[in-house]
């Protein structure tokens, strides 16, 4: 039999494995919950209702708030997430070399964030999450950021292991789906980081140590954008692998096709690259011809989520018309929205629709130039990120916390993980839906509490600022409800907790071979990022515009 169907033994997880898994996980919400609290402060000093005490600044909270949620709470829980599925489907178990380099990955990354923790503590880094230049932090900050970065290398590297040694000892075989997209995840995710590596170390280490006196801004933020976008998919992908793989068993359905599924992840691989200059958009120095070209791929790599969207509909429609479901719609009542390892992912693809079309919105040029560093931005990233991703990975908590520590959950907690996804999008109703109008109104993102001089148009703004701050507060709430819940859940009675993966193996069997070909894919991905890229790349070494010395403006 497939292997990745004889996953449904009642053998427990393994323990060591485990172990990692659990620590990345735990990592990862103590930062949830860090931020959150930076997160609700700055929300009310924007909101015009608290001033900080103790010489506390607004950008130094909302580094920490960007930094902890965005980049270690996604990270960790990611990478822990992406072992427990590869232990459960190649062969119930990590290699020892496999977990070995888990744990040299969870001990770098740990290590980088507390120094960059306490770093933005002292007031030596607030230059928000995507640290662009000119604004200039302590050396350390950026040396943690790259301690972050080479640990998540060892950990994928880790996990190439193990897959290769299952390729190896399974010839001729496709490999399970959760594997192929995990290895799909960190191929992506090594390729991207490449270009923040390489903006770190030979930008901006030099730079914020002396070494050097200034900095090519527009060349660091191409450096940052070629790694930022992708960055954007490496959050979501893992949400999709649970969309794709552990959805449909979690409603006792199947996943409607493996080849359709690992087609989207390559697709992925390709497009999601060369596209970082719709985040430049509006920046001098790119010339249109290059920007329109990364638009045009930006928009090829809205395919695979509409792939994504038809597959989520066809897998719950083949469930819903299996149990009698009859119309259009009719399957929608058969869904198990009493079980919160289905309901915070569903409430994920639900709020996904509106926050993909905003995507789709940010990446058309005019428009862009309506809601770039405006609020709008924020909202459309507190959807996507920060909503989708985050329920997805809620959801996926309520389940693998008891996987890997050997109990189950029980209906009382289950009942507060419902609640705590109510909570949150409710929240974020108000909160990302104040920021999207604001935004369109013109109020800017990156900025603390004013008024500007009350400027008629600041008075405008400053009822939705209010909305925003309550919308943070039962964010807030949301965030603490979770923390408690993943508490409870480790304090859950003992029991088997089965690893909800669906099993569309018996098709993998009949899904195309050369969606296993990695070469092929990841050479179309090289060519097109040289495609992209190359040109412009060169244009900005050769520019003569001067340098930028560093700014500290907190
Ligand atoms: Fe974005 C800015 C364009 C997706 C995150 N984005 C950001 C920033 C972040 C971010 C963090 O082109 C801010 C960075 C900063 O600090 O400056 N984004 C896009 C596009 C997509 C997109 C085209 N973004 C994401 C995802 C993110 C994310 C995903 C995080 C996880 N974004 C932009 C642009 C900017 C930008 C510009 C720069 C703006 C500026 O000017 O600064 C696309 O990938 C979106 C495609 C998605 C879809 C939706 C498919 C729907 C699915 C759900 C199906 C639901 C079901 C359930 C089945 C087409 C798969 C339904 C059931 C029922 C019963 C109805
Ligand atoms: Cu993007």
């Amino acid at each position: 039999m497939h292997s990745a169907t004889t996953a449904s033994h009642p053998k427990p997880f393994d323990k060591q494995d485990g172990r990692l898994v659990l620590a990345h996980l735990l990592f990862a919400f103590a930062a949830l919950l860090l931020g959150g609290i930076a997160g609700v402060l700055q929300g009310m000093v924007r909101g015009g209702t608290i001033e900080l005490p103790a010489g506390i600044g607004y950008y130094q909270l909302l580094t920490a708030h960007g930094v902890l949620m965005a980049l270690i709470f996604t990270t960790f829980f990611i990478i822990g997430f992406l072992y427990s599925g590869l232990s459960h489907s190649l062969g119930g178990q990590l290699l020892p070399t496999a977990r070995r380099m888990g744990w040299i990955g969870f001990c770098l990354m740990g290590l980088g964030t507390a120094l960059g923790t306490v770093v933005i503590l002292l007031n030596q880094a607030s230059v928000l999450y995507t640290f662009y230049a000119p604004l200039k932090a302590s050396p350390f900050f950026y040396i943690a950021l790259a301690l972050v970065v080479v640990g998540s290398w060892i950990s994928g590297y880790g996990m190439f292991y193990q897959y290769r040694y299952w390729k190896k000892t399974h010839p001729g075989r496709m490999s399970p789906l959760f594997s192929f997209m995990a290895v799909a995840t960190m191929i992506l995710w090594q390729i991207c980081t490449i270009g923040v590596a390489v903006e770190v170390l030979f930008q901006l280490i030099p730079w914020s140590f002396g070494w050097v006196d200034t900095v090519n801004v527009l060349l660091s933020r191409t450096l940052f954008w070629y790694f930022g976008h992708p960055l954007v998919y490496f959050w979501l992908l893992p949400a999709y692998m649970c969309w794709y793989v552990v959805i449909p068993k979690v409603i006792g359905g199947r996943l409607f096709s493996d080849a359709l599924a690992r087609l989207s992840f390559m697709l992925f691989i390709v497009f999601s690259i060369p596209v970082g200059f719709h985040h430049q958009l509006m920046e001098p120095g790119i010339s249109p011809f290059w920007k329109y070209l990364q638009v045009v791929l930006t928009f090829m790599v809205i395919v695979p989520s509409l792939m994504t969207a038809f597959s989520l509909f066809a897998s719950f429609e083949l469930y819903g018309r299996s149990k009698g479901a009859k119309g259009l719609f009719g399957w929608f009542r058969y869904l198990p929205w009493k079980d919160v390892r289905f309901f915070a992912p569903f409430m994920g693809m639900l709020i996904f629709i509106p926050a993909g079309a905003g995507g789709i919105i940010n990446a058309s040029n005019q428009m862009n130039a309506v809601v770039h560093n405006t609020l709008w931005v924020t909202g459309h990233f507190h959807l996507t990120v920060a909503t989708s991703v985050a329920l997805t990975f809620f959801g996926i908590a309520y389940w693998l916390i008891p996987v890997v520590t050997g109990r189950t959950l029980t209906s009382a907690m289950n009942k507060w993980g419902i609640v705590q996804t109510v909570l949150w999008c409710v929240g974020m109703f108000f909160m990302s839906g104040s920021m999207h109008t604001v935004g369109l109104l013109g109020s800017p993102r990156r900025t603390a509490y004013t008024t500007y001089g009350d400027h008629p148009d600041a008075v405008l703004w400053m009822p939705y600022h209010v909305a925003m701050a309550v919308g943070g507060m039962i964010l807030f709430v949301a965030v603490v409800i979770m923390i408690a819940n993943v508490i409870g859940l480790m304090r859950a009675p003992k029991g088997h907790t089965e690893y909800p993966m669906g099993e569309a193996a018996e098709e993998a069997e009949r899904t195309p071979a050369v969606l296993e070909r990695w070469g092929v894919w990841i050479g179309v991905c090289v060519v097109l990022i040289a495609a992209a890229y190359t040109i412009p790349m060169i244009d900005m070494f050769h520019s003569d515009v001067p340098g930028s010395p560093g700014y500290k403006m907190w």
